[in-house]
């Protein structure tokens, strides 16, 4: 089959600029309007064919021998007619006729539809899910970080992302000067409930990243930056729209401090609320995003504005992202078909798959990637779904892909994108831990998380160069630096102690 010709209706609505994401405030008419023309490929109608729906109403007639018939017997015309060869004229139009209805029953009807879904508006407490505990009802305390460790010098109190300090309020960000704020947005159901929710959980009771120094760099996070755990945002998990609104007023909040969030969820519908609640605060179309998934998530023309698979549709749509600066990285396996990349391609945006990664190799695309996100010139936002990571290191994920990424190749290029740019926000999304009965996938995800502390520290101290290796840890430097070094008392000792303890 030839390749259709998609040409966009032109019809980029200018959506309403408000504190309602237009997705919830418009209606299904808004949807865009984009015309498929196909391409006059005519293929002549077999002339049995014609002789069999010669007494078929032209509009039947005319319907099943274009593209929407296609659908319903496997994509293509060699395909239909196989399915007619044996039938007769009066089958053929009982086949029209259950295919017409199928499509008919499928469209809105405002007699028997909810254009939206009702609340109980009378609900004494319909805002109390989300309403922020005043501090006159907590014991008083200076504003600032806390910790909630008993132990002064190891682990124990209660589990912090990070193994941070904790902070509940802006005034908390302020005051203790904070750099990023490690906030958890336990959403699953725009992934239908496959327990990204338990995401922060399992992300604070393992093994803490963030407070140890990272090797390639010898850069410590914790010591160069200031890090809270921010708690989780409140979701309600009976609606996804009612819940990224508030999540777009917490990321708001802790953008306006100054403070870089750092989300963890909760699926990738909070990709939404992320990005539009820091073009709030930074200003639309001000940041640049790369994200990193299997999935493009660019998915439109489901009966909800939002979910996991449409969040970039939404944020490029309504414009608080432009295409042009949105780079995908990690694409792979079924989705999206050819109009899919097309969107991609008519809309700016940058895209490396797994098929160019096996084209060209990692390195060749590593470097590309990270010179697009650098050329831009803007701040930028990561958009990091644990599922861009093979299922080998990731089981624990609502829509694993194998042929992904592996740690090795992930850790450089996250280390390099937080040290070469001005970070607004970084999210990771979906992980999923009750997929997976080890605690590998939370383990891992706590590390793209170490891999981006460590490149914002390492952009705190003046290291620009997202490629940075420490001398110390990648070169042994035998036996100019170490022995011979040593023996002529060259050698200047970070601990003059270390060798002389039992
Ligand atoms: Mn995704």
């Amino acid at each position: 089959m030839g390749l259709k010709k998609v040409l966009l209706g032109g019809a980029f609505m200018a959506m309403a600029v408000s504190l309602t994401p237009a997705f919830i405030s418009v209606n299904a008419q808004s949807a865009p309007a984009e015309a498929v023309e196909a391409e006059a490929e005519e293929t002549p109608t077999p002339e049995w064919l014609e002789k069999k729906i010669k007494k078929l109403p032209d509009e039947k007639k005319e319907f099943l021998l274009s593209d929407k018939s296609l659908r319903f017997v496997g994509g293509t015309k060699e395909k239909l007619y196989q399915r007619l060869e044996k039938k007769t004229g009066k089958e053929i139009e009982a086949m029209v006729d259950a295919m017409q209805y199928v499509i008919e029953e499928g469209k809105f009807d405002p007699e028997t539809d909810l254009a939206a879904i009702p609340m109980n508006t009378e609900a004494t407490n319909y805002n109390g899910w989300k309403v922020m505990k005043p501090k006159e009802l907590n014991p008083k305390r200076e504003p600032g970080p806390f910790t909630v460790s008993r132990y002064a010098n190891s682990r124990g109190g209660i589990a912090t992302f990070a193994g941070a300090p904790i902070a509940m309020y802006p005034d908390d960000l302020i005051a203790g000067n904070v750099d990023v704020a490690i906030v958890g947005a336990p959403l699953d159901m725009g992934s239908y409930y496959r327990g990204q929710k338990f995401g922060p959980m399992a992300m604070r009771n393992s093994y803490a990243t963030g407070a140890r120094i990272d090797m390639n760099t010898m850069v410590n996070p914790s010591k160069e930056l200031n890090i809270v755990d921010y708690g989780d945002i409140a979701i309600d998990n009976m609606s996804t729209e009612l819940s990224v609104l508030h999540v777009r007023e917490r990321i708001k909040e802790i953008a306006e401090t100054g403070t870089i969030p750092f989300i963890v969820g909760g699926d990738h519908s909070l990709e939404y609320p992320d990005i539009a609640g820091l073009a709030d605060v930074h200003g639309k179309a001000s940041f640049g995003v790369v994200h990193f998934d299997s999935h493009f998530d660019a998915g439109k023309d489901s009966p909800h504005f939002l979910s996991h698979g449409q969040p970039v549709y939404r944020a490029v749509k309504e414009g608080h992202v432009l295409g042009e600066n949105y780079i995908q990285v990690g694409l792979r396996g079924g989705w999206p078909g050819p109009e899919g990349f097309e969107w991609m391609r008519n809309n700016g945006v940058r895209y490396h798959t797994m098929p160019e990664v096996e084209k060209k190799g990692w390195d060749a695309v590593m470097k590309q990637a990270l010179a697009e996100a650098r050329e831009d010139g803007k701040k930028l936002f990561i958009s990091f779904d644990v599922d861009v990571l093979d299922p080998a290191f990731i089981p624990g994920t609502g829509t694993p892909v194998p042929g992904g990424l592996t740690m090795r190749e992930a850790i450089p290029i996250v280390r390099g994108l937080c040290a070469e740019n001005d970070m607004v926000g970084f999210e990771l999304v979906e992980l999923a831990p009750e997929q997976d009965p080890t605690y590998r996938s939370a383990l891992n995800a706590n590390f793209i998380m170490q891999a981006c502390l460590t490149g914002i520290a390492m952009r705190k101290k003046g290291i620009t160069d997202g490629s940075y290796l420490s001398e110390l840890t990648t070169e042994h430097m035998q036996p100019e630096a170490g022995i011979k070094a040593k023996a002529e008392g060259l050698n200047e000792e970070i601990d003059p102690n270390y060798g002389q303890m039992r």
